[in-house]
């Protein structure tokens, strides 16, 4: 399940670190009011229910000063960047102009907030200055102390109304299968199969089928000639997504007429810019010998993300072209602004590589690509970098399914 991060953002000694802890329920954060003392920021994990796991993360002041002031500021923006959800802390009954220019940045950088009016013990909010901020916002205003304390569940009610608004537009086949389509699935149970279930995006593509009133059949690689009696669609599949592993096999026997393709493409398309992805991942066919390659992993200790990445998509890509090319990698979801200011007319990628992202929001890999977007520089994905590489571009199955993800 994807874990949410919910960002904790404002001026210096609003009490951003004290309602980190009320929320969380214990002292994770220092609280002071010597003005900045929150410098990195704290990520504390905890459930809110009807949404499940969730980070909360502390940030320093959006108004912080001096030279090492101004680098906390840049990391509080940019986790709040990241976040799926910012809770804007104010204080004194009204907006400052940090604030003013706080909630601009998370507008442009569309992350949903909730502006927390604190310190209510102090200074209260008025009831005309809420209403208008509510409609100049557009968002919810809350009145909090966190000396009194009081409504923490009418806030972590909200929060939860906020996320799941994000969350119902997520499912693996949303916008492509309708209410009573067929689709099937083909999961083979082989040596990489976990013991006694499915894989994740199997599970979410199941779920997101029953969501949208269709109905799924699932069945492994040799069954799959069953499903089509005579090589024709007989039972009116719609799509069939099978496994990546177990697409050529698949293919040579579906009938060319239905779209088929994987998981992993289903997930990048629920993940990241696939428009992007898609025409990203046609640069491959005009890398130049000494170009270089930037392999975006987001999980940083998962030893078949790494194998992929790291050795299956170098080799392929180097097989493919027939050329000399460099591959770099950043793993985890660090900063990466380092690299990609690191050329002297626009970047020195000729091509990204995001991979499938299956620990983060989608929100973290539009943001850890935004940068290179920006520069022009072409991006693309694991799972379609692969399959362009396989030769699936080509097959007419795997044509329909793009068609079928791309026009509806
Ligand atoms: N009176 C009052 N003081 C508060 C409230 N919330 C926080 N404080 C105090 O304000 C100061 C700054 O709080 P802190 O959480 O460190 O603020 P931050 O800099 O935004 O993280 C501390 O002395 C807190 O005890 C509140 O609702 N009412
Ligand atoms: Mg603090």
């Amino acid at each position: 399940m994807e874990v949410k991060n919910i960002v904790v953002v404002g001026r210096r000694n609003v009490g951003k670190s004290s309602l980190v802890n009320m929320l969380v329920g214990q002292k994770v954060a220092i609280v002071s009011d010597v003005a900045g003392t929150t410098a990195d920021p704290v990520r504390k994990r905890m459930e809110i229910f009807g949404v499940g796991p969730c980070n909360v993360i502390d940030t320093a002041g959006i108004d912080d000063v001096g030279e090492l002031g101004v680098l906390r500021v840049e990391k509080s923006l940019s986790a709040a960047g990241y976040a799926d959800l910012a809770l804007v802390v104010f204080t004194g009954g009204g907006l400052t102009e940090d604030d003013r220019r706080l909630i601009k940045v998370l507008k442009e950088k569309r992350v949903p907030f909730i502006l927390v009016h604190n310190q209510e013990d102090i200074e209260s909010l008025s009831d005309d200055v809420l209403a208008a901020l509510a409609e100049e916002c557009g968002c919810s205003v809350v009145r909090f102390s966190c000396t009194i304390g009081g409504n923490v569940d009418e806030l972590l009610g909200l929060i939860a109304e906020e996320l799941n608004k994000l969350h119902k537009s997520k499912g693996l086949l949303d916008g492509i299968v309708n209410e009573g389509d067929r689709v099937l699935f083909v999961c083979p149970i082989d040596g990489e199969a976990p013991e006694g279930r499915l894989i994740l995006p199997e599970v979410m593509g199941i779920r997101s089928v029953l969501d949208n009133r269709g109905v799924v059949t699932v069945c492994q690689p040799l069954e799959v000639s069953g499903m089509f009696p005579m090589g024709k669609n007989e039972y009116g599949f719609k799509l069939v997504v099978c496994d990546s592993q177990a697409f050529k096999e698949v293919a040579s026997v579906v009938p060319s007429d239905v779209p088929l393709g994987s998981f992993s493409i289903l997930l990048a398309r629920l993940k990241g810019p696939f428009e992007m992805y898609l025409s990203g991942v046609e640069k491959i066919a005009s890398l130049s010998d000494g170009d270089r390659v930037l392999i975006l992993e987001s999980c940083s200790h998962r030893s078949t993300c790494e194998d992929i990445g790291r050795v299956k998509i170098p080799a392929l890509m180097r097989k493919v072209t027939g050329k000399k090319l460099e591959f770099e990698f950043v793993s985890g979801v660090d900063n990466i602004e380092g690299v990609v200011e690191d050329g002297e007319n626009g970047s020195r990628y000729a091509l990204v590589v995001q991979c499938g992202g299956c620990v983060v929001t989608s929100r973290v890999i539009r943001e850890r690509l935004r940068p290179f977007v920006e520069k022009g520089v072409p991006v693309t994905n694991y799972g379609l970098a692969l399959a362009y590489m396989n030769g699936l571009f080509t097959v007419e199955g795997f044509k329909r399914f793009l068609r079928l993800l791309t026009n509806f």
